[in-house]
């Protein structure tokens, strides 16, 4: 009688064991997908990088950023710069005009490729360079 007893008990806390094994299980399943989602959109917007303009330097003269990446120059001297590229992709040129202390100029790099650029108002140059990869 105890043996039977004890086996019954035992059947009784497999079954549950399967049934929780189950629900969790399913719950696993269903929770994957959307967190893949997520990670996708994470992918497709790069962080946007900064490079301040300060005493008559870019600063990081010279930065990698991945291909939909937006640098925003911020312009921290006195006197006035430009950001205007001298050699880049054909058609992605870009030139930011006058920048006075406390402006921005943002630009999204959408074409893989190096770029320079320079200071159109002081000689000799202030320069930068980026390089976008895929
Ligand atoms: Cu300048």
């Amino acid at each position: 009688m105890e043996v039977a007893k004890a086996g019954r008990w035992l059947s009784f806390f497999v079954i549950a064991l399967i049934v929780i094994t189950l629900i969790v299980g399913g719950c696993d399943k269903a929770s994957p997908p959307a967190e893949e989602e997520e990670e996708e959109e994470e992918e497709e917007v790069a962080p946007p990088v900064t490079i301040a303009i300060k005493s008559f330097a870019f600063n990081p003269r010279s930065i990698t950023v991945k291909k939909g990446t937006t640098i925003r120059w911020s312009q921290q001297d006195s006197v006035t710069h430009t950001v205007t590229s001298t050699s880049s992709p054909p058609g992605v040129e870009f030139d930011s005009g006058n920048l006075r202390q406390g402006e921005t100029f943002d630009y999204t790099f959408t074409v893989a490729g190096t770029y320079e650029y320079r200071c159109q108002i002081h000689t000799p140059p202030v320069t930068g360079k980026i390089i976008v990869s895929e």
